[in-house]
């Protein structure tokens, strides 16, 4: 989807499994959106955050925050320059993860939300909805750090807060793809029909 206005910048947030990925591909498709992920692998700070995830190397928890950050503002222009040019961006995690995982590991919430303060904030964040005992049987969970389901079952309760406070469109996680995948397409429908879209606004600024 091509047109004068800017594009939307739609994000997928959630818990390891719950789906993102799969809606991200389908939602690209149907939008003609540039597809993007956080972490970005691609890069050589990404690199790095993929070797910490793997468990090939360990990096103290305020320096791999630092790092997952720094990975989303290298792609600051990008998102910008694309929005710009009347492209839609849909994009699997965003700050929000960075807030969930490093806070659910005891980093105070402020501090984390504080580096990714005046990026690119999204039009609308998509929380795919699902208890971590359902989810953890999917696919090779378990296969990174942070997929355990306790630790998991706090980054829940992170998300559940800001969802709230951030105003997250949620979404049942436990359906069908198509099921979710027609949810998530009736919210984008409505705001398209219904909001303002502007400037670019900045998150947590
Ligand atoms: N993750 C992701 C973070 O801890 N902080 C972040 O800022 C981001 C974007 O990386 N368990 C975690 C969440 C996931 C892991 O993501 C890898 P994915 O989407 O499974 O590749
Ligand atoms: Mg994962």
């Amino acid at each position: 989807m091509k047109n004068n206005k800017r594009g939307l910048f739609i994000v997928l947030e959630g818990l390891d499994k719950c789906g993102k990925s799969t809606q991200t591909e389908l939602l690209c498709e149907a939008l003609e959106a540039k597809k993007m992920q956080f972490p970005d692998r691609s890069t050589s700070m990404g690199s790095i955050i993929s070797d910490y995830l793997k468990g090939k190397r360990d990096i103290n928890d305020q320096v791999i925050h630092l790092l997952f950050s720094a990975n989303r503002w290298e792609a600051q222009n990008t998102i910008i320059e694309t929005l710009n040019k009347g492209i839609n961006i849909v994009c699997d995690r965003y700050a929000y993860s960075g807030v969930a995982f490093s806070s659910a590991k005891g980093l105070p919430i402020q501090w984390c939300k504080q580096c990714d303060s005046g990026l690119p904030k999204p039009d609308l964040v998509i929380y795919l909805r699902a208890p971590i005992k359902q989810l953890k049987d999917r696919g090779d969970f378990g296969a990174e750090r942070y997929e355990k389901q306790e630790f998991q079952q706090q980054v829940q309760e992170v998300f559940d807060k800001m969802a709230q406070e951030e105003q997250f469109n949620i979404i049942n996680a436990l359906q069908t793809k198509e099921e979710i995948f027609i949810q998530i397409m009736d919210l984008i429908n409505d705001y398209i029909q219904n909001a303002l879209i502007n400037t670019i606004e900045q998150l947590w600024s």
